[in-house]
């Protein structure tokens, strides 16, 4: 396949015009020099021909942005892979300073300014300079960037180049659309990590049961999305779309898609076992199907159609795959034990959400006719205290009006009931961030870590427990506030957390906000273990976003809880009435 060099070749000149730009700036020459080749980075980039073409056709020209001296260094790269305009930049600007733009909120202007002045060319010398109060000092620096630069390089480490759950799944969904569309096929599904909702995906699987591969191939490399190829054969290839992420897709023969479909879908471990269980029978597991082996047997096959046959045949009950991870999920279905997990039909309402009064976008009006509109039976609007300062945090007053206003609604969209409640901050004290006469205005009370994140263990285990001791807190809200690939938990004995929330009747938060998946699947299915009650909510900051039940449920699911182990799968007046007592 030609195609794939080629448009690596796209891809990899685009990034060497984007990286003279960068240069450019940081040389200190004129900025609108830079912008043109990074508009020409751009336009390459939509380009649906090699350059290498362009180049031979004499049509550079054609393509929007590229002026002559842009159109000089993209021959150069194509006749020989350097441009001399790139090498005497690299040569004028110090090595390692192009790094620091890695770390975002630190552009060029920022770079060679604090090269001019501290001579920092890599990250770690940049860390320690702001560690130490020295950046803060510079010109057009202030605390709070030296404290955003700090942050930033966290950030940066925290990145393992996978993608966040809900930007794989809009990535995939596009794809399986599109296919379906275009082939006319009906099993076209995403299996691997995707179908079993970790909670990030180093890459999106799709299976698609049909006798003809190379049309569908042919198809799938042409996707709109598809930003590069990165191998293209009969049954199986690989792209990557948007933001790098790559798609794998396999075509499968129709008798075999039960097979193929256990196989993709994973996870590794759990087909490990599967196979092993397998060959004790002296059967053959594989991605085309159950066999048996042995001389007089000759591959004599005995389930692939569908997962059910496959895992029947092996006297199982089929395990559903947020569980497929070789968590005890085989022995549970091998014994009839296997819990029937809580589905996002079962959910009832949503008890953490925001609204346009504090840092939400939507007013509480349309907040709670889209909950009405997709089935619940209640939400809980729960703004922030004012602790918070940028999030404008409820005053007293403000309560008083939005309980009103609650009412007011209430008496329009009823049986639907608006719950007025409320996130309120757990101070680096302990504190919570209201007065006990306010809390008890708020139905449902949610207590959250929002800042002082680097207390040692005892200090935050003691802080949250303490939380979840007072009276009129409901709900421990993501109770380990990590930030998936963006920033660490915080140290907190979330056995402790537990032991607390049995003790005192306060639910743990299952937060389905896609940055956060908090508390995470392994602690879900310990605490729903030893019988604490969880509740899954959305945190969403926008009527779209109500939309997160669906991740929380998924991880719910994978830590193996059930309708009965969740609040929110209760109508309202059990849900309220399970509440923690209040004095
Ligand atoms: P990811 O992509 O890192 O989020 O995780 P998965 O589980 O999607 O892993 P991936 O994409 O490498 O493979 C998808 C599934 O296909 C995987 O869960 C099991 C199966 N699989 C793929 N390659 C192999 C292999 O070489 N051996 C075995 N046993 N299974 C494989
Ligand atoms: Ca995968
Ligand atoms: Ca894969
Ligand atoms: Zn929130």
């Amino acid at each position: 396949m030609p195609r794939e060099a080629l448009t690596f070749d796209n891809d990899a000149i685009a990034k060497v015009l984007d990286e003279i730009g960068d240069l450019i700036e940081l040389k200190g020459e004129n900025v609108f020099r830079a912008v043109t080749y990074r508009a020409a980075a751009r336009a390459i980039r939509d380009l649906r021909e090699p350059l290498s073409k362009l180049v031979e056709e004499k049509r550079l020209k054609e393509i929007p942005k590229v002026g002559p001296s842009v159109a000089e260094a993209i021959e150069q790269l194509v006749a020989t892979g350097v441009s001399k305009r790139h090498a005497d930049l690299q040569a004028a600007v110090p090595p390692g300073l192009l790094t620091l733009l890695r770390v975002p909120g630190v552009g060029p202007a920022t770079a060679r300014m604090i090269y001019d002045h501290l001579r920092i060319t890599t990250i770690e010398e940049l860390e320690e300079a702001a560690r130490d109060h020295r950046l803060q000092q510079l010109p057009k620096i202030q605390a709070k960037t030296e404290e955003n630069i700090l942050k930033s390089i966290a950030a940066l480490r925290q990145r393992t180049g996978r993608s966040l759950l809900h930007e794989a799944r809009a990535s995939a969904s596009e794809m399986v659309a599109y296919l379906k569309e275009r082939t006319g096929l009906e099993r076209i599904v995403v299996a691997g990590s995707l179908r079993r909702y970790r909670e990030t995906i180093g890459d999106v699987d799709i299976v698609v049961a049909s006798d003809a591969g190379p049309p569908i191939m042919a198809m799938f490399v042409a996707a709109p999305t598809v930003e590069r190829v990165l191998a293209q054969g009969d049954t199986k290839s690989s792209v990557v779309v948007d933001r790098g992420l790559q798609v794998d897709l396999r075509v499968v023969p129709p008798e075999s898609f039960g097979a193929a479909l256990l196989y993709f879908t994973g996870s590794k471990e759990h087909n490990v076992r599967l196979r092993g269980i397998a060959l004790r029978r002296k059967l053959l597991l594989n991605e085309y199907g159950l066999y048996r082996v042995g001389a007089e047997a000759r591959g004599q096959e005995i389930a692939s159609a569908t997962e059910e046959d496959v895992y029947a045949a092996l006297e199982m009950d089929w395990i559903p795959p947020e569980l497929r991870e070789d968590r005890g999920e085989i022995d549970a279905a091998r014994e009839h034990r296997l819990p029937t997990l809580v589905d996002v039909a079962d959910v009832k309402g949503d008890l953490h959400t925001h609204t346009s009064w504090t840092d939400g976008r939507d007013p509480l009006a349309d907040m709670a006719r889209r909950a009405k509109a997709k089935g619940y039976a209640y939400l809980a609007v729960t703004d922030h205290s004012p602790g918070l300062g940028m999030t404008n945090g409820l005053s007293a007053e403000r309560i008083a009006a939005r309980i009103a206003e609650a009412a007011k609604l209430n008496a329009e969209l009823a049986p639907f009931r608006i719950i007025v409640g409320t996130e309120v901050d757990i101070r680096a004290n302990g504190k919570l961030d209201y007065p006990d006469e306010i809390l008890a205005r708020f139905d449902v009370v949610s207590a959250s870590v929002h800042s002082s994140f680097a207390q040692s263990r005892e200090q935050m285990t003691a802080r949250i427990t303490g939380a979840m001791r007072h009276p009129f807190v409901t709900a421990l809200s993501h109770p380990t506030g990590r930030l998936l690939e963006k920033r660490e938990p915080y140290a907190v004995d979330l056995d402790a957390v537990i032991a607390a929330a049995i003790e005192t009747g306060t639910w743990i938060e299952v937060n389905g906000g896609p940055e956060r998946l908090d508390l995470p699947d392994t602690w879900i299915r310990k605490a729903v273990d030893r019988g604490a009650t969880v509740v899954v909510d959305s945190d969403a900051h926008a009527m779209e976003e109500l939309k997160w039940m669906e991740l929380g449920i998924a991880t719910a699911r994978r830590g193996w809880a059930t309708a009965a182990s969740v609040a929110n799968t209760r109508p309202l007046d059990a849900m309220l009435a399970s509440r923690k007592r209040r004095p």
